[in-house]
């Protein structure tokens, strides 16, 4: 055999091995305005930073050197203030493992689930660029743009955060007795995008409220902001974050959806009442229409747990024992519980779950089954946490917001 050269790509890895990649979409400045890596590629809990999803809800800012940048603190707090990076370094930190899921994540699956019809993939990647593609086009989506759009999937990573906790800044202002949430604002501006939010709802038939030019900004009710693992964050997997995923300084918010989680931090808004953001009253929200009155926003994950091993993809399988495996994860703290079933649902096995089992983190679970009878399968997988919830826990909404449906793998033994 002849020998290798243990430089260039072989430093890094054997170049032909598998690897989680971003599918980008671009804007027309050349900018990644989202992307996504396949799950099935990844080894291990932490999804590495090249390959974390990537979602811009307006128009990604203009990058602010950290020597050029604070935060303001302000409204109901004893002391306004204004902190540099360096300020933020030296309160007492925190480092927290959690998974980020963006609100939209596996949308495609509610109707399926409901109404049957065509399996969403997890993994087809023409589907992830074909979407990737159309939304940076910018007008209302035809009827059949909008039927196409069937899932966003693998809008979904896991990550090491280090920051501190934004009770620690809370702390330091003073909060003031009636002060009831934190209006977190990223300095990127926009126009909510009319098609994105056409497409998420599957209809475009109906008045969008149209809020023009704004910044992207959640008001974090005060009982989650002053959970300790709630962050203003700096670094990300053992570096300083990168530009696309909210440097200098971003929120982490474990448990809730990715959408709280803003990004480019510039301004805490201490408020005496939750405000009616943009993204918190009209578009991350439950309801049943868009004319529902009743809309109610969205904020922890239900129970997550999805099979990535086998795929509908991968069948006819062999005769033989099947190493059943995937991830699973909650809103509400760590998984407790994982059951297998491969007679679609008659029957549930335990499934073996893989440590750690962290409050935020997903865990890695398997289930080792003995197929030796040919045939047609439905594997199905569920998860409990910690609290006893178990799946599905959102019901069905018209943004299709929070998925956390038992979705079947269907093969056949040869
Ligand atoms: N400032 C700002 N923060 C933001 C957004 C945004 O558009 N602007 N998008 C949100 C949404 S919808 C998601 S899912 C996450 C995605 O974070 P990521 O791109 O780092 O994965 O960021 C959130 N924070
Ligand atoms: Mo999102």
């Amino acid at each position: 055999m002849p020998k290798r050269e243990i430089e260039g790509d072989w430093v890094m890895g054997w170049p032909d091995r598998r690897r989680a990649t971003l599918i980008a979409g671009k804007d027309t400045q050349g900018r990644v305005i989202n992307g996504r890596a396949p799950l099935v590629e990844l080894e291990g809990l932490i999804t590495p930073t090249d390959a974390y999803y990537v979602v811009n809800q307006l128009e990604v800012p203009e990058p602010v050197h950290p020597d050029d940048w604070t935060l303001s603190v302000y409204g109901e707090v004893e002391r306004p203030a204004e902190f540099s990076l360096k300020e933020l370094q030296k309160l007492p930190g925190r480092t927290v493992r959690a998974v980020t899921e963006c609100a939209g994540n596996d949308a495609g699956f509610f109707d399926y689930m409901q109404k049957g019809g065509k399996k969403p993939s997890r993994i087809n990647q023409q589907d992830m660029q074909a979407r990737a593609a159309m939304r940076e086009k910018s007008a209302v989506p035809s009827t059949e743009e909008i039927s196409s759009e069937s899932t966003t999937t693998c809008a979904v990573s896991a990550g090491e955060f280090t920051g501190v906790p934004l009770a620690e800044v809370l702390r330091k202002a003073g909060l003031k007795t009636r002060a009831a949430s934190v209006r977190t604002e990223g300095f990127d501006r926009g126009r909510p995008d009319l098609a994105v939010q056409y497409r998420s709802v599957g209809r475009s038939d109906f008045k969008l409220v149209d809020p023009g030019v704004i910044h992207y900004d959640k008001g974090l009710p005060l009982a989650k902001a002053l959970d300790p693992d709630t962050l203003l964050a700096w670094s990300m997997n053992g570096e300083y974050l990168t530009h696309i995923h909210g440097a200098p300084v971003r929120m982490i918010v474990p448990g809730w959806s990715g959408n709280w989680w803003v990004k480019w931090l510039h301004k805490l808004e201490i408020m005496d009442h939750v405000p009616q953001c943009y993204y918190q009253k009209h578009y991350f929200v439950y309801g049943n229409s868009p004319e529902d009155p009743n809309k109610e926003m969205i904020t922890a994950m239900g129970v997550r747990c999805i099979i990535l091993d086998p795929l509908d993809e991968d069948s006819p399988l062999e005769r033989g024992t099947h190493k059943v495996r995937g991830l699973a994860w909650s809103g509400a703290g760590a998984i407790a519980r994982v059951e297998v079933s491969v007679d679609g649902g008659s029957t549930w096995h335990d499934a073996h779950l893989e440590a750690p089992r962290e409050k935020w983190l997903w865990l890695r679970w398997s289930y080792l089954w003995e197929a030796d009878r040919p045939g047609r399968y439905r594997i199905m997988a569920r998860a409990t946490d910690a609290q006893g919830r178990h799946q599905p826990q959102i019901p069905w909404n018209y943004q299709r917001k929070h998925f956390d449906g038992i979705v079947p793998t269907d093969v056949t033994i040869a």
